[in-house]
């Protein structure tokens, strides 16, 4: 399936940059080379060509390829032209482009798109390719690679594999049964369904992908002047939060996300805990914000009295090289965000339990719309499992099967396309 119009976009970063590359997908992809560069290069090879429009004048020296159809990146002939990647030069060999019949700029993600109009990649290869663009830190590129390689997509093919064979061993017993009404499903297949499911329900179990997005929450709370905000800007090695001795400094809530050692993190400054009645109006806002925060928090770290911190907090004795400093029985941490001493120890810490509640690299990692499906396909596995009817689960096992298509895209609708590549960038 091709589309008609060919289109062109600079794949490359924003000029002035060394290089622009400019690429351009579609029927007459090979005409663009020809109008431009004045021949069509032999296949995969880069050839040194002088860029002229119509009219003749020198554009730009450049690097030229060509790929024919159908093994291409697009599924459709593509040409790339590396220019230098100046402004002007990139403005120039765009609006030559243009001036070409049929030709015109792609849309965000265009090229992404026809690569899975083609059947180049499936949608949860397309999905991998996204957040790869997206990612930002070691942990999230490792992730995103896996989706984007079709490690998701592999399995899932498997899944559905053994689905059809499971509908193949039903569709022989209503076969079967047709002469004698006693057929039953083998004792195995039971088995074999709920093994299946077992397998998806582990997944499903794994942490979201979409938690690599937003990192791993650590609030830190406590009475004012516990040293929160000091901590805070020791943890993300910033200043974003002021510190002063006045309690109560910190009024609203000051997040900052950051990767230690690649891992995602969102650190969450709050407003120091007190009973209102000393607290001025605004401060007690900023206190129901901060108890509103300990709610959603992964982690919290607790700097207040030992014992008095939520469920599950982390005892931190902060302040340790002040005189007086009054240690914490069973302090988790014991450490001074002031001279550094024991940050290190915290930070290693908070990185290998974030690794643990994140997924973890190299293992595919579902979003809300692939954990969505596959729910589905689980759901209609277990409810098969309960069935005795040969008939009736035919009917759970095709729903599952269905689930699979949508999840990696067989089935899909135009509007979740238009949300999907509507997030890439123009040139992918
Ligand atoms: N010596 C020493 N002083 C610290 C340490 N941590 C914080 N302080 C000081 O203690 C005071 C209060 O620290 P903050 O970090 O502002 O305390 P907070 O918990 O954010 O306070 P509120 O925002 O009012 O709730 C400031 O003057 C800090 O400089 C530390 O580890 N050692
Ligand atoms: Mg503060």
């Amino acid at each position: 399936m091709t589309q008609s119009r060919t289109i062109f976009a600079l794949s490359s970063g924003v000029p002035p940059a060394g290089i622009g590359v400019v690429r351009v997908s579609g029927l007459r992809a090979g005409e663009a080379l020809a109008a431009l560069a004045g021949r069509v290069p032999e296949p995969r090879r880069a050839v040194l060509a002088k860029l002229r429009d119509a009219s003749g004048a020198l554009l730009d020296e450049a690097l030229v390829l060509w790929f024919p159809g159908p093994n291409t990146a697009t599924g459709e002939d593509l040409a790339e032209f590396h220019c230098h990647g100046g402004r002007a030069v990139i403005a120039a060999v765009e609006t030559a482009l243009a001036a070409l019949p049929d030709t015109r700029r792609a849309e965000p993600g265009e090229f992404t798109r026809r690569a899975f109009a083609n059947g180049r990649i499936d949608l949860a290869e397309a999905e991998g390719l996204g957040d790869l663009l997206a990612a930002e830190t070691e942990l999230q590129r490792a992730a995103a690679l896996a989706n984007a390689g079709g490690a998701l997509s592999r399995q899932v093919e498997g899944w559905r594999e053994r689905v059809l064979g499971l509908s193949a061993e039903v569709e022989g017993v209503l076969d079967f049964s047709d002469e004698e009404d006693s057929a039953d499903l083998p004792e195995c297949f039971t088995w074999n369904i709920g093994a299946l499911a077992g397998e998806l329900a582990a997944w499903l179990a794994r942490p979201r992908s979409e938690r690599l997005g937003e990192g791993f929450r650590v609030v830190l709370a406590g009475p004012p002047n516990a040293g929160k905000s000091t901590l805070f800007n020791a943890l993300t090695e910033s200043e974003a939060a002021i510190t002063s001795p006045i309690a109560g400094t910190t009024r609203d809530v000051i997040e900052r996300s950051v990767a230690i050692d690649g891992v995602p993190f969102t650190f969450v400054d709050t407003a120091g805990l007190r009973e209102t009645a000393e607290a001025d109006a605004i401060e007690a806002i900023g206190i129901a914000r901060a108890e509103a925060e300990l709610a959603r928090a992964d982690l919290v770290l607790w700097l207040g009295p030992e014992g008095e911190g939520p469920e599950g907090a982390w005892e931190v004795a902060a302040q340790s090289d002040r005189e007086g400093f009054a240690p914490k029985a069973a302090a988790r941490f014991t450490l001074s965000a002031t001279t550094g001493e024991g940050v290190a120890a915290l930070k290693l810490a908070l990185v290998g339990t974030a690794r643990e509640a994140l997924p973890k690299p190299g293992e595919a990692a579902l979003n809300a719309r692939q954990h969505a499906r596959l729910s589905e396909a689980a759901e209609a596995l277990e409810s098969a499992k309960t069935l005795s009817d040969p008939l009736l689960v035919a009917e759970e096992l095709r729903r599952a099967r269905l689930a699979f298509d949508r999840l990696i895209g067989r089935a899909t609708t135009e509007d979740m396309l238009d949300t999907l590549f509507g997030r890439f960038c123009i040139g992918k």
